[in-house]
Parts: C-alpha cells; sequence; structure tokens
C-alpha cells in the first residue's frame, strides 16, 4: 500500500468506528403506542392542538433547561420540577451542568416571536425527545407549563424500557386566553380563612390558569387586615364572624405573604375595603365612622344594607386615605376594589358625593379603582372598573361611561349559589347554579354588555354559609374550573358535552389535592 492509499484506509477505518460507536450511544428509538394529544383533557381548552401521535418519555434521563438570563424563567423550571416530583415522584434537575446520561430536554424558551406577543400566550411542541414551551414573558410560560402538567399521565409505562416512562402525548399547542382578566374571590369577611387556606386556593386556581384573587377583606361581620394606624379595626373589628365564631385577620406581613405566593404564581391579589355600606365592623371598631352617634352592635348575622359611613365627615376621608396608603404599600398588583354595593342605609347623593371622592384617594395612590355596579351612578372616569353583578341597567350606565366591566352575574358566576335544593351549603336569592348551568353562557355576550367593555370574568365567593376549607372547596369545586375555561377559551371551542367529560378526568388531581369537591350526578367522576 502506497503512503495515500493507508491514509486514505486509516480515515474510512477511523470514520466507522465513529459511526458505529455513535450508532451504539443511540439508544434505539422508543416506539411509543399511539397517542392523541387533542384528547387529553386539559382544562380550559387550549385555542388549537394538532396530535402526532407518538411521544415524549418522560423519564429518569430527562431534563429541564430555561433561557439564560430571562427573569422568571429559571423559577418557573424549579416550580415544573417540583410539579413533576409530586405527581410522579421522579426528580428531574433544572439548569444542571451535569454529566448525567441525559436523553430528552424540556426547555423554556423565552421566544421574540411576534405569535407571542400577547403577554400570557404560549406555544407547546412536545416531540420524542424534546418538550419546548415557548414564550414571550415569564407569565406566558407559566400558563404553559399547567398544560404541560395536566397532560403527564399518573402513571407509568413500565414495559417501554427496563426502567419507567411516563408517556406525554406529542403534537404541539397553541394557546392564549380569550380575556386577560379571571378571577375567583373570596369573602374572608363574613367567615375568615386562614394564610394556608387561601394558599391551597390560589394553587387551584393557577392550575386551571385563572390569574387574578380578590379578596373581600371586609364587611359588617368582621375587618380582616391590619392597619397599623387604625389598630382597633382588627382588635375589635376583626374579633367576629357570622354565627359567632371567631374570626380572625391577616397582619400585614402575612398579607404580602399570600401577595408574594400569588405573585410566584403569576396571580394578581386585588384587596377589597367595601364602603360606604358593608362597614359595620368599622364603626365598632371606631364609632366616629358612622356619624349617627351611636356605638353599633357588633354583627354577626347574614342581613346586608343596614350599615353607612357618614359621607360628609373629614375624618372618615383620612381614615380611607390611611386605609388605602396602607393596603396599597402592599399590594402590587395595579387594582384596589372599594366595594360601593348595597349601600342601601346611603343616600343618593351622598353616595356619589362618597365615591367620586374615594376615586380620587385610590388614585392618589397610584390604583386603578373597581367598585361593585353601583358605582357607575357616580361621576366615575372611564379608567375605573364596575363589576357587574345583578343589575344589567347599572352595569350599563358603567359602559355609557366608557368604563371595563368585570362579569359577575350573580344568576350564573355566584359560587355561593346553591348546586339545587339538596345542596350542603350556599344560597339561593339569585339562582340555583347547578355544575351545566354555570358552564352553559357566554360571559361576551351576556345581558346585553359590549364585548369590548368586558375585562374579563370573576367567580365570587361569599362565604356567609361556609366558614372551613372543605366546605369552600364544596361551593368552588367543580364550578370554578368552568369559570376557568369560560374565562381562557374562545366560544367556539368550548363544549358542554366534551367539558364534562375533561371535567371528570380532573378526579386523580383533585382527590391528589385532597380537595372536596361536590359530586355533581351530571359529571362522571373517575
Ligand atoms: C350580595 S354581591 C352581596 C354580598 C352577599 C352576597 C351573597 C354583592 C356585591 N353583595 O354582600 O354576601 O350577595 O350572595
Amino acid at each position: 500500500m502506497n503512503l495515500k492509499n493507508v491514509c486514505l484506509f486509516s480515515a474510512i477505518i477511523l470514520m466507522f468506528t465513529l459511526v458505529f460507536a455513535c450508532k451504539k450511544e443511540q439508544k434505539p428509538k422508543i416506539k411509543f403506542p399511539s397517542t392523541d394529544l387533542a384528547k387529553e383533557s386539559i382544562i380550559p381548552k387550549p385555542l388549537k392542538t394538532i396530535a402526532t401521535n407518538s411521544a415524549f418519555g418522560l423519564d429518569k434521563h430527562t431534563a429541564i433547561y430555561t433561557t439564560k438570563g430571562a427573569a422568571g424563567f429559571e423559577n418557573i423550571g424549579l416550580f415544573l420540577a417540583q410539579k413533576i416530583k409530586s405527581k410522579i415522584q421522579l426528580n428531574i434537575p433544572v439548569n444542571s451542568e451535569n454529566e448525567n446520561p441525559i436523553e430528552r430536554v424540556i426547555y423554556i424558551n423565552k421566544s421574540d416571536s411576534l405569535d407571542l406577543k400577547e403577554p400570557e400566550a404560549y406555544q407547546l411542541y412536545i416531540n420524542q425527545d424534546s418538550i419546548i414551551i415557548n414564550a414571550n414573558t415569564a407569565e406566558g410560560a407559566f400558563r404553559g407549563i399547567q398544560t404541560l402538567r395536566q397532560i403527564i399521565p399518573t402513571t407509568s409505562n413500565d414495559t417501554l424500557a427496563k426502567h419507567k416512562i411516563w408517556p406525554v402525548p406529542s403534537g404541539k399547542i397553541i394557546d392564549k386566553p380569550n380575556f386577560s382578566y379571571r378571577a375567583s374571590m373570596l369573602d374572608v369577611s363574613r367567615h375568615f380563612f386562614s394564610v394556608t387556606d387561601v394558599k391551597k386556593y390560589i394553587d387551584l386556581l393557577a392550575y386551571y390558569k385563572i390569574n387574578t384573587l380578590h379578596l373581600h377583606l371586609t364587611d359588617d361581620q368582621g375587618w380582616r387586615i391590619e392597619i397599623k394606624s387604625w389598630p382597633n379595626l382588627t382588635k375589635i373589628g376583626g374579633k367576629t364572624e357570622v354565627g359567632g365564631e371567631s374570626g380572625g385577620f391577616y397582619t400585614q406581613e402575612e398579607y404580602k405573604e399570600i401577595v408574594a405566593y400569588a405573585a410566584k404564581r403569576y396571580m394578581t391579589i386585588i384587596p377589597e375595603v367595601d364602603m360606604p355600606g358593608h362597614t359595620n365592623a368599622a364603626s365598632v371598631s371606631y364609632p366616629i365612622l358612622n356619624g349617627n352617634g351611636k356605638t353599633p352592635k357588633p354583627y354577626e348575622g347574614m342581613r346586608v344594607g343596614f350599615s353607612t359611613l357618614d359621607t360628609r365627615k373629614d375624618t372618615v376621608y383620612s381614615f380611607i386615605d390611611d386605609v388605602v396608603r396602607e393596603i396599597s404599600a402592599i399590594t402590587p398588583g395595579p387594582y384596589f376594589h372599594i366595594g360601593g354595593d348595597e349601600s342601601h342605609v346611603t343616600k343618593k347623593k351622598d353616595y356619589i358625593y362618597f365615591v367620586n371622592k374615594v376615586e380620587k384617594i385610590v388614585q392618589k395612590h397610584g390604583k386603578r379603582m373597581i367598585g361593585w355596579e353601583e358605582i357607575a351612578h357616580a361621576n366615575v372616569d372611564s379608567t375605573s372598573i364596575a363589576q357587574y353583578w345583578t343589575n344589567p341597567k347599572t352595569a350599563k350606565k358603567g359602559v355609557l361611561k366608557n368604563m371595563k366591566i368585570i362579569m359577575s352575574p350573580a344568576k350564573k358566576a355566584y359560587l355561593d349559589m346553591e348546586y339545587d335544593t339538596l345542596s350542603k351549603h350556599g344560597l339561593h336569592w339569585a339562582a340555583y347554579i347547578p355544575v351545566d348551568t354555570a358552564y352553559l353562557w357566554s360571559p361576551e355576550n351576556h345581558d346585553g354588555i359590549p364585548r369590548e367593555n368586558i375585562l374579563g370574568l370573576e367567580a365570587p365567593l361569599w362565604s356567609e354559609t361556609i366558614s372551613n376549607i372543605e366546605e369552600l372547596e364544596y361551593l368552588a369545586f367543580p364550578r370554578i374550573i368552568g369559570y376557568a375555561e369560560l374565562g381562557w377559551s374562545t366560544q367556539e371551542n368550548r363544549n358542554w358535552e366534551d367539558y364534562k367529560i375533561r371535567l371528570g378526568n380532573q378526579t386523580p388531581f383533585l382527590n391528589c389535592m385532597n380537595v372536596k369537591y361536590y359530586p355533581s350526578k351530571l359529571i362522571d367522576w373517575k
């Protein structure tokens, strides 16, 4: 052999060795049984789903990576890893530099694609060896991983390889919300709920892509948030609740803890201080506030509409200024809710005068005012928001003022309405709301409120008849899951027959989270 041939021969041998070595490294492709991503029980239903009928093999050789330097992305990776760990007891490294034999990756990627320009939009690509979540914002990525959490099977397939593999159906999901505001409200005044209870509710809401929790912090029966400049509010006003139970309140530190917990789940907290009505607990703490010269008695009943602040007294506005200032300082979200409902003993002209003044105070502290629909009677700014709950005529006054409207029609969206006459908890002044009725309406086209004015949907949970987390769950679940879908999914993508099957398939998740949902007979619970 001449030198040239020797070289050629060695090169060929080298190539063969390399190719062979690579072949040996490359595990044979796993043959997954056919899957259908489009048939997965995802709630809320994504905008577009395209199935490719294979699977991603989630296993101990999987790692999560996130875009370097993209704010929030690494924490989302860690959040996902933690949820995978608690769902299937599998440990997955996040952004690890380890030389582990990593064969598959979940990549949470910050993308500048114009298709993702809405803040909560995301794309989810699931291939045999990679899952890619694309989003412009951390918020979008966070919504995307909720979808992924929902399609990771609870049981592994132990026949595909020598180790456990959880096959995630392959394909592509393109998704974004129908409304940017998707909320629930929790009344912690009529009955107090602990920080732990509120965190659990936040976790459950976040799983279904709800992005706002409105806390009804004050009412006739109790004041639940520490105000340092007016200490009696909690010292006296925090001690009572409906039915004579022990009450309670959040210190500012505890409130901040709730806010931070929600923020980690890309959820905004909206504080509500209800006024000028619903203020008996405030006036019990500081009798000067009601202006009728009487010291009111603590109230632990369920009537509404009997209390008012004195709308013509300076002290009342200094009080409100202090309250709004202290709460706004620990609330990073853009909103402050002033209540404004059912002020039946406030004269109309006083009510209007009051709301006009309070709007200025809220704005001065850097927040955008929300109030129940009645605030539309005042000369409110178009930047303020009215929450429609019972009278469409009043809500339409807000529309004429160019205000945004939050849809919470009591007949459809009140979580405290009884399911039927056999309901264990709840009221029925507005309606009985079985699980199908709660789902079968269109917030985008309801009671003549124009779509352009609708900010989104909120399902309030008033707590006159519930006093612990199990009772809260009985009224909220499963209906809140349907409201999550009404808020996120487009009207074309919503269908009761399809939804009710997906809802039934939430059973393992709800059981795993120990949610005491109402087992409606309309649903085939698993
Ligand atoms: C009406 S809804 C109220 C609340 C009650 C609720 C009970 C609204 C703005 N006011 O004070 O708790 O009904 O369903």
